[in-house]
């Protein structure tokens, strides 16, 4: 596939619009991931190790706000556990429609995956034995976060684990500084521009709310979780295991 490079914020633009989920971001989706998180790729990847690993047999594995698919591929070409699915769950409909066509491409995995366009607040979670959340959680107002967290532990099987990678905030003004800085510098290595940094910024910050570290391992321990584990972070990024 050729990968299209993501141009939306290189021009100034003359009013700032909230970020959405749509065909222009589709279209660049793939290397705007890549060029704004930093270690994407590797969480990726490790998203499916964790799934080989606590996959139960007969059970359903979530990605919840799925985009593309790429912790649903790569959790899909690593379970080994017989009668399990995956089910992908995003609630944009151009995000679904390019994830379904690169889906198909991947014939060669056994494990059946549907793809549902849908709100992941209202889509039920039962019999789960892992559920991704690889950067969604922070998309969802944080009044609303519980409830869902809530709703994943009651539907996952003991043993079971939550995945949650997100963009994190710190409390001490310092430390936010210090990782706010790097993101940007590792953001301008991958070719972005002052410009390009500080619109995507502005489109973001009504719609995507980083919480610190503390507040979701909190949130994670009150909801019932027995263990939560940080096993990734960079800069102000990072990926959770909250086993069950
Ligand atoms: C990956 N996990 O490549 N219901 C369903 N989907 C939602 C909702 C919601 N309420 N809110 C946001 N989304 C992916 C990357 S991107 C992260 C996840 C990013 C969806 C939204 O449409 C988008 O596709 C995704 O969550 C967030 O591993 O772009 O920073």
């Amino acid at each position: 596939m050729i990968k299209k490079t993501d141009a939306i914020y290189a021009a100034p633009l003359q009013e700032m619009i909230d970020f959405k989920f749509d065909e222009r971001v589709v279209a660049v989706f793939p290397d705007m991931i890549q060029r704004s998180v930093p270690g994407y790729g590797m969480i990726i990847s490790n998203i499916g190790i964790l799934a080989a690993k606590y996959a139960q047999a007969g059970s359903h594995c979530y990605d919840l706000g799925c985009s593309l698919g790429a912790a649903t591929l790569s959790m899909r070409q690593r379970i080994k556990e017989p009668e399990c699915d995956i089910i992908a769950v995003d609630n944009s409909p151009a995000m679904l429609e390019r994830g379904r066509e690169l889906l198909a491409r991947d014939a060669a995995a056994a494990v059946p995956v549907t793809m549902i366009c849908a709100d992941i607040q209202e889509v039920p979670i039962e019999n789960a034995s892992v559920v991704v959340l690889n950067f969604t959680l922070q998309f969802i107002p944080p009044a609303q976060r519980p409830e869902l967290i809530e709703r994943i532990y009651a539907g996952l099987r003991p043993g079971g684990i939550l995945i949650l990678s997100e963009k994190i905030a710190f409390s001490e003004p310092a430390r936010q500084h210090f990782h706010q800085e790097l993101h940007h510098d590792f953001k301008r290595a991958n070719g972005y521009s002052d410009l390009e940094i500080s619109q995507k910024r502005s489109a973001l910050e009504n719609v995507m709310i980083p919480e610190t570290l503390a507040c979701h391992q909190e949130r994670l321990k009150s909801a019932g979780f027995s263990s939560v584990e940080v096993w990734f972070q960079c800069f102000n990024f990072a990926s959770m295991v909250a086993i069950k």
